[in-house]
């Protein structure tokens, strides 16, 4: 496979011309990270995308202890995440502009379902899409996701853009972590016992998408209600 900072070399022309099935990490007992699989979809996928962020803006929400997120987020589907001095929540209104979120497009539900059912989850259907967006030097402390009113149902990311480094920790905050690089198109699903597991992301290095210029953008679908 060709990978970032190789060339080609004669080698390649021996190579076996038979399509491989993508790569699959399993980074937990219930975790998976599906290399690519977002990419089939990408021309549906970033259109898509840019009309939800007409209707719903990025920005730079403030936690309830008082620091302004490094991370800009925006949301769709029937829920949005938000935070601000008072806490954090799942609400069916965007506070910035007093509207409903925009609707989830079809094609972030389908790529959602999918990547749920290959992790083993059957008939997810997410009713929030959390929209993160990182530029070099944005990152995300380590936390657990638990506005949720259960957690049956997985997490599923995509991520599209530059690069990140992923800290996947275990239940108690000081838990070692593993750090798993996450590139454009992948995505992961989280579930099960897995479900709890703090996570974060490392300050995202600089560096230039062809499509996406100097961002990180992921989405993080889940059954908020
Ligand atoms: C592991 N976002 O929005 S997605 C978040 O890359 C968030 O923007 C990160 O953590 C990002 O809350 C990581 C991966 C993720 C999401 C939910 C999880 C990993 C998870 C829930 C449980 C365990
Ligand atoms: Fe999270």
């Amino acid at each position: 496979m060709q990978r970032k900072g190789t060339t080609p070399t004669t080698l390649d022309l021996f190579a076996d011309e038979a399509p491989q099935p993508p790569a699959t990490d399993r980074i937990g007992p219930q975790s998976f990270v599906f290399r690519g699989l977002a990419l089939p979809l990408i021309d549906r996928l970033l259109p898509a995308l840019e009309a939800v962020l007409t209707r719903a803006p990025f920005r730079n929400m403030v936690t309830p202890g008082g620091y302004t997120m490094s991370v800009a987020l925006s949301s769709c589907g029937q829920f949005g995440w938000t935070t601000d001095r008072n806490g954090y929540q799942y609400s069916t209104i965007d506070p910035q502009t007093g509207q409903a979120w925009p609707e989830m497009p079809q094609v972030f539900m389908e790529l959602a379902r999918s990547a749920a059912e290959a992790a083993g989850f059957a008939d997810f259907v997410p009713d929030a899409c959390l929209i993160n967006r990182y530029v070099p030097g944005a990152k995300l402390a380590l936390h657990q996701d638990k506005d949720e009113r259960g957690y049956q149902w997985p997490v599923v990311s995509v991520s599209l853009g530059i690069p990140a480094m992923f800290l996947f920790g275990g239940h108690a905050r000081s838990d070692a972590t593993q750090k798993v690089p996450l590139f454009h198109g992948d995505v992961v699903v989280w579930g099960g016992e897995d479900r709890l597991r703090y996570h974060g992301v490392m300050p995202i290095r600089q560096a230039e998408h062809p499509q996406l210029g100097e961002q990180r953008i992921n989405f993080t679908f889940r059954k908020a209600r």
